[in-house]
């Protein structure tokens, strides 16, 4: 089956002001929407992120790929090589650790081998789970994800989370979230404020929800000694401790000294990295992330490859919508190694490009969808408004920094500031 057309469209989507290492989200937060037009109408989706350095990648490898058939996935990769050379991109849509040719490569392929598998299981009839092996669960569980946070955009209206910035608002955001959604664990953003605030809110939680799974992801904001501080003090009470400090021999530093295990998305992020990191015994945990490892079907190696050394497996996210969140269902169904629940922005956004009804929150998990392909449709109206968000915001990458210091003329980025 042999791809006619291919159709990217930049869109954006408002966000709140959610605070971390680099700043604060800007007021919308940006996609790519790729549709693939295949022999008889079949169209396949895939999303990825919106920043020019990565349209642009993508945008030179189109021309190379119609009329390429969208069972040739080893194909795909070799033309998408061919194309980019020794690019390398560098990260404007956040925080996924450093950049290398390999990891540009697999990023940009990702983007097609999920619209390749949507289009095949349109083709077969199957979900695209089937084609992955099938499903090991039939729901896959999510995380609460609390950011810190502003309550207004500059020049708006206070949001309807409000300004999450003391262990009491952060409880009550995770309140909110876990009414609406029924996370049954929690991850919260941290690297914002001094870590014994930072603790405080950890506890702040414990005490809230007993039992329930917590994490801290400081975006590698912490110093050796104080990753390890906050490892002790924080022992029983999460579940894992991610990207405390910066590079993997840092990370290996706390994980000798912390009981719990560390997790990263940011010094492990290619398969380059794994032998060192693995070696030195720095984490416990990946978070995969189709979007950079280079699509399902490589997430799948990246976790018996982990597997094979005892590390467990995760699920990273950046602001994303449901074509995305649909590929994170199927790969993580199919993944039997991933059992930790996974990251999600989900519950901060209000908008999407796909028609909804076909993904649900329920206790926590979305059911793996059963309909061909990743089981969404696009929304073309919803497209084309938030195509218009894009062109209208005039945002081209993700600027954290930027935009906080109109908040905060003096801020500097937090590089394991504490
Ligand atoms: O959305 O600000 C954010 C997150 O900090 C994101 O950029 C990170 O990549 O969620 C991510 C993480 O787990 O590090
Ligand atoms: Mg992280």
């Amino acid at each position: 089956m042999k791809i006619q057309d291919i159709v990217l469209t930049p869109v954006a989507f408002a966000d709140p002001p959610l605070l971390n290492v680099m700043g604060v989200h800007e007021p919308f937060a940006l996609r790519g929407v790729v549709q693939l037009v295949c022999d008889d109408g079949v169209v396949g989706l895939g999303e990825s992120y919106g920043d020019l350095a990565f349209l642009d990648q993508v945008r030179q490898v189109i021309p190379e790929l119609k009329g390429h058939d969208v069972f040739d996935l080893p194909g795909l990769q070799r033309k998408i090589a061919a194309v980019l050379g020794k690019a390398v991109f560098s990260d404007q849509h956040g925080l996924t650790g450093g950049f290398s040719n390999r990891k540009t490569i697999a990023t940009v392929y990702s983007l097609f081998e999920v619209a390749c598998l949507d289009a095949q299981g349109h083709f077969l009839g199957r979900p695209v789970v089937d084609l992955l092996g099938g499903k090991s669960r039939d729901a896959v569980d999510f995380s609460a994800y609390l950011f810190y946070k502003y309550g207004a955009h500059l020049g708006a209206e206070e949001d309807a989370w409000g300004e999450v910035t003391t262990p009491e608002t952060l409880v009550g955001a995770a309140r909110t979230m876990i009414d609406r959604y029924g996370f049954k664990s929690i991850k919260v953003k941290g690297g914002v404020f001094e870590p014994d605030q930072e603790i405080a809110g950890i506890r702040a939680l414990a005490e809230a929800f007993p039992g329930l799974p917590l994490r801290i992801d400081p975006n590698a904001g912490w110093k050796v000694d104080t990753a390890i501080r906050v490892a002790r003090e924080l022992d029983g009470v999460l579940e894992y401790l991610e990207d405390p400090t910066p590079g993997i021999e840092g990370m290996a530093q706390v994980a000798a000294q912390a009981n719990m295990p560390l997790a990263t998305n940011m010094c492990v992020v290619s398969f380059d990295d794994i032998e060192p990191a693995f070696r030195q015994r720095a984490v416990g945990v990946v978070l995969s992330d189709h979007h950079f490892w280079g699509g399902l079907r490589d997430t799948q190696a990246l976790s018996k490859t982990a597997e094979c050394f005892g590390v467990g497996l995760s699920m990273h996210s950046n602001s994303h919508l449901g074509i995305s969140l649909a590929a994170m269902v199927h790969v993580a169904a199919a993944t039997p190694h991933l059992t930790y629940a996974c990251d999600t922005h989900w519950p901060w956004k209000t908008t999407d490009v796909i028609a909804p009804g076909s993904l649900a929150f329920v206790d926590g998990a979305v059911a793996v969808p059963d309909k061909p392909g990743l089981g969404v449709e696009l929304d073309p109206d919803a497209l084309a408004r938030a195509h218009e968000d894009y062109v209208r915001c005039g945002q081209t990458k993700r600027d954290d920094v930027t935009y906080m210091r109109r908040f905060v003329g003096s801020f500097e980025p937090n590089t394991a500031r504490w």
